[in-house]
């Protein structure tokens, strides 16, 4: 009896390229808006090929990196709804191997988003071994697939362009909106602060921890780097934080002692959805 060579190949034995630097597929400037109907229904029916929890992996090559996508969050359901539109079918053009992390801050008190990162950060890494964080608010969408989902040499500022800015960037030293580290990167400056409770300063915070330690922050072309966001009123218990002009004078003291060393929080509940993984937590309130 002859015996089919293909017939013992594991599936996995099958060779595969590494994934191109730029891949292919990729269409450039892109059309955002945000006045049409979005359902879930729609978005999940957009996306077949995302599995439980907000995971894909491409099918035709190997990616470099593993991502974890990470995402303040609370009672913004209606912006997610767009971002997942938006984003599976970007991060799927560009090759990205990639989990999505709702990270969503539980009752009334005063919201927290970098604490929210440093959770995202840990419950991720139980996950699976993701070697690139990217941190994004709900609410920003990238005008342009070019501005690639992973992590580079130094820590990437990837939101330089947004609408609300005049598409610059508003001062030399901003890292907010959207920005993305690798595993060292981020082990390097230990995380994110969780001392800033309300709107305002942590992402100055994290830059000033990412120069201290030598590093410089990198990022893509501003014809590239654009951004589209949601428009909204000021979210309730995110005050701006009157403390944070003198915070950001002092991460030289506090950063050793204040981030992913000091994380504490509680895990209500992880829940998969099909395009993303929401993680419920309790993070305490302001001293
Ligand atoms: N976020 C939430 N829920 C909240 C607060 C913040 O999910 O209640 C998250 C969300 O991912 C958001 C991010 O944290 O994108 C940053 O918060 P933000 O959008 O409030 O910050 P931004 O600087 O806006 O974009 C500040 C208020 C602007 C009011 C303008 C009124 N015209």
């Amino acid at each position: 009896a002859s015996v089919r060579p293909e017939a013992n190949a594991t599936p996995t034995a099958k060779p595969m390229p590494p994934c191109p630097e730029m891949p292919p597929g990729l269409v450039g400037r892109l059309l955002i808006e945000f006045s049409s109907l979005m359902t879930m229904e729609r978005v999940q029916k957009e996306n077949p090929n995302v599995t439980q929890g907000g995971r894909y992996t491409p099918p035709d090559c190997r990616p470099k990196q593993k991502v974890a996508i990470i995402i303040p969050f609370r009672n913004r359901d209606h912006h997610l709804r767009y971002w997942l539109h938006y984003l599976h079918p970007i991060l799927r053009r560009q090759k990205i191997d990639y989990g999505i992390y709702i990270i969503n801050q539980l009752s009334e008190d005063t919201f927290n988003r970098a604490k929210l990162l440093n959770i995202g950060y840990v419950e991720a890494l139980k996950e699976a071994e993701y070697d690139c964080f990217i941190f994004s608010d709900v609410d920003l969408i990238p005008m342009d697939d070019r501005n690639l989902y992973h992590c580079y040499d130094q820590p990437r500022h990837f939101a330089i362009a947004m609408d609300k800015f005049g598409f610059r960037l508003p001062y030399a030293g901003y890292f907010g909106g959207v920005s993305g580290l690798s595993k060292k990167q981020f082990l390097k400056i230990n995380g994110f602060p969780n001392e800033y409770w309300g709107w305002g300063g942590e992402d100055d915070d994290i830059y000033n921890r990412i120069t201290l330690n030598g590093m410089k922050v990198s990022r893509p072309d501003v014809r590239i780097g654009r951004y589209r966001m949601i428009k909204h009123e000021r979210d309730k218990h995110n005050e701006p934080n009157p403390q944070r002009f003198n915070k950001i004078q002092n991460t030289k003291n506090t950063m050793k002692k204040d981030g992913i060393s000091s994380l504490t929080y509680r895990v209500v509940q992880v829940k998969k959805h099909p395009l993303y993984t929401n993680i419920s937590v309790e993070i305490g309130k302001p001293p």
